[in-house]
């Protein structure tokens, strides 16, 4: 796959192409015309210890959701009201679920930066997610990895309630690379790690993009249906990876999500 990065240099957010180990840096800042072959080397210096940013400043993310039997059986376990049937029904259904989740970057952090918990929530997991950057016709560019942080309690409460559950200061991670698939049917592993502030192991989990009951460009003909998404959008397609229900995020905690031949996003959470 080729990946690209956005590194925080001292003259500013350059893209950088990833050699293995190293990043070549770009002499621009723009990941759509680097995904395009557009810019010149600059500087080549190895990957570790760079400070990596956002790998696209998103002007829109949507997400879809329950697109994986075990979001389905989650929300159904955390359903408070006779409307659980809605998320069965939407599973089975041929339009999927969607909803916007950030615009203009507010919410979102890249890789190492705080993820965030809403102050009225008692009950909130991370949700690793294969998230799709989105050309000027919604078409696929290029993947990368995403986090759409919830609030089981207050989505549970009501569905209506889901914005609310959704998006808030801190609702979102991308990272940390843009890879461009090989072959776009080739399915892909999903790792979750969460540690405590010690290191401790709290959950681990893996899933594939294989047990996806939509695929990425289904999803993203949808949202772009009769709807006006600015290139370099992020598309975010659903969990499969859902910790037990006695577990909560705290601050302190860190979330580890691994997606093959993308990298790793790294998070600590804060209040
Ligand atoms: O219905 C709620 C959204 C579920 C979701 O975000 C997911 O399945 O990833
Ligand atoms: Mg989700």
């Amino acid at each position: 796959m080729r990946r690209f990065v956005r590194v925080d240099t001292d003259r500013g957010a350059r893209v950088g192409r990833l050699d293995g180990e190293n990043v070549e840096l770009l002499d621009h800042d723009d990941p759509l015309a680097a995904l395009r072959g557009v810019g010149e080397v600059v500087a080549r210096m190895p990957l570790a210890g760079l400070p990596l940013l956002a790998p696209i400043n998103a002007p829109e993310i949507w997400c879809a959701g329950v697109t994986y039997e075990r979001s389905r059986d989650a929300r159904l376990e955390e359903a408070q009201t006779d409307a659980r049937d809605v998320y069965s029904l939407v599973y089975e259904a041929e339009r999927p679920e969607l909803f916007m989740k950030d615009a203009h970057m507010l919410r979102t952090v890249g890789p190492g930066g705080a993820i965030r918990l809403r102050s009225d929530s008692t009950w909130m997991v991370p949700e690793p997610e294969l998230a799709i950057v989105l050309g000027a016709e919604g078409e696929p560019l290029a993947v990368t990895i995403g986090n759409d942080v919830s609030s089981r309690d207050i989505e549970g409460a009501n569905p209506l309630y889901i914005p609310q559950a959704k998006i808030f200061a801190g609702a979102c991670a991308l990272g940390p690379a843009l890879a461009v698939p090989d072959d776009w049917d080739a399915p892909l592993s999903i790792r979750l790690r969460i540690t405590d502030a010690d290191g401790a192991e709290l959950f681990a989990g893996e899933t594939s993009t294989d047990r996806m009951k939509r695929t990425p460009r289904d999803l993203a003909v949808w949202a772009v249906r009769d709807n006006p998404i600015p290139p370099g959008s992020v598309l975010l397609t659903g969990t499969g990876l859902v910790p037990p229900d006695d577990y909560t995020l705290r601050p302190g905690h860190v979330v580890e999500i691994e997606i093959e031949g993308i990298g790793i996003l790294s998070n600590p959470v804060a209040a």
